[in-house]
């Protein structure tokens, strides 16, 4: 079968799903300019995650870490979302209150684009979180030194990130088992379904009965278990689910 023929496939199925889940990665922002995680330019590869992303290193090296997310955060508020992310709000305004967005990632874009039924699994690079009282707070300006405090508090702020070893939000991960088991059609963009619990969803959804389409850059180790796997740039291929079936 050709992409073409996926496609057509992929859109009557959508078709007919009444309930409607999306799992995105790095891949759906990589077309804003955003550097993925694990590809040639991933992000780990002039860096090791255990470095960076843990709370061990955070830790061990708080300005080093806020100085890697403020690197970050200059990088993504020159990035805009794209037709994928678009087509994901498109997608969400058709199913109405019958579809749900699931996102690993942290840059705030499907937000930027319009989506509002989300859950930021892996959190908001946008947002920060006291150490101390765990108030999490927007903050989108952090000048560095001196590192920054709660002001409620004083403790050390953190970014509001998972970081690896860190449990996911309880609230968070409940509304998204929800909409796995509850999904006729599991849509996964742009991951490369490596990091759990994230890598298993699809697992989850297909064994409570959807059908499972991916669609991504490369091959993953998800494509022998997805039921349609379209090989191509999400900003291409998303905006193509829109059409009628
Ligand atoms: C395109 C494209 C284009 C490119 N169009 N496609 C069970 C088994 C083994 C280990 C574990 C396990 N359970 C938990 C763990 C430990 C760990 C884990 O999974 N480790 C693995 C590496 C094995 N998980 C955790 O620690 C998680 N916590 C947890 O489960 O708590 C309970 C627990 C803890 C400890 C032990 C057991 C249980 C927390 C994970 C938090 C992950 N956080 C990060 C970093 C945050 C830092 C930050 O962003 O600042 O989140 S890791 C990093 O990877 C980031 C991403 O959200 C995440 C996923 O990456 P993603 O999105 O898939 O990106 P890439 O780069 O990997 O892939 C991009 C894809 O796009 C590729 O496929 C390309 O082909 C494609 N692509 N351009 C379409 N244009
Ligand atoms: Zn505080």
């Amino acid at each position: 079968m050709t992409t073409d023929d996926h496609i057509l496939l992929a859109r009557r199925h959508l078709a007919a799903a009444r309930k409607l889940t999306i799992l995105t990665g790095a891949g759906i922002s990589a077309d804003s300019g955003v550097p993925t995680f694990r590809g040639a330019d991933g992000l780990w590869r002039n860096f090791r995650p255990e470095d960076l992303a843990t709370p061990e290193a955070f830790e061990r090296d708080p300005r080093l870490v806020w100085e890697w997310y403020n690197w970050r955060r200059e990088l993504i508020a020159t990035k805009q979302s794209n037709s994928a992310h678009h087509a994901v709000v498109e997608l969400e305004q058709r199913w109405v209150d019958r579809m749900w967005l699931i996102t690993q990632n942290v840059d705030g874009l499907h937000r930027a684009a319009g989506s509002q039924r989300l859950s930021e699994i892996h959190g908001n690079i946008w947002k920060v979180r006291c150490t101390g009282c765990g108030v999490v707070s927007e903050n989108r300006e952090i000048p560095l030194p001196p590192l920054p405090t709660c002001r409620l508090c004083q403790a050390l702020l953190r970014p509001h990130i998972v970081w690896f070893g860190e449990s996911l939000w309880e609230e968070e991960i409940h509304r998204c088992d929800e909409a796995l088991r509850d999904c006729d059609v599991f849509l996964v963009i742009g991951t490369s379904g490596v990091v759990y619990p994230a890598a298993g969803f699809a697992s989850v959804a297909k064994e409570a009965g959807a059908m499972v389409i991916e669609i991504n850059l490369d091959r993953t180790p998800q494509s022998n278990l997805v039921d349609l796997s379209l090989q191509g740039r999400a900003k291409d291929l998303v905006p193509l689910l829109l059409y009628p079936a």
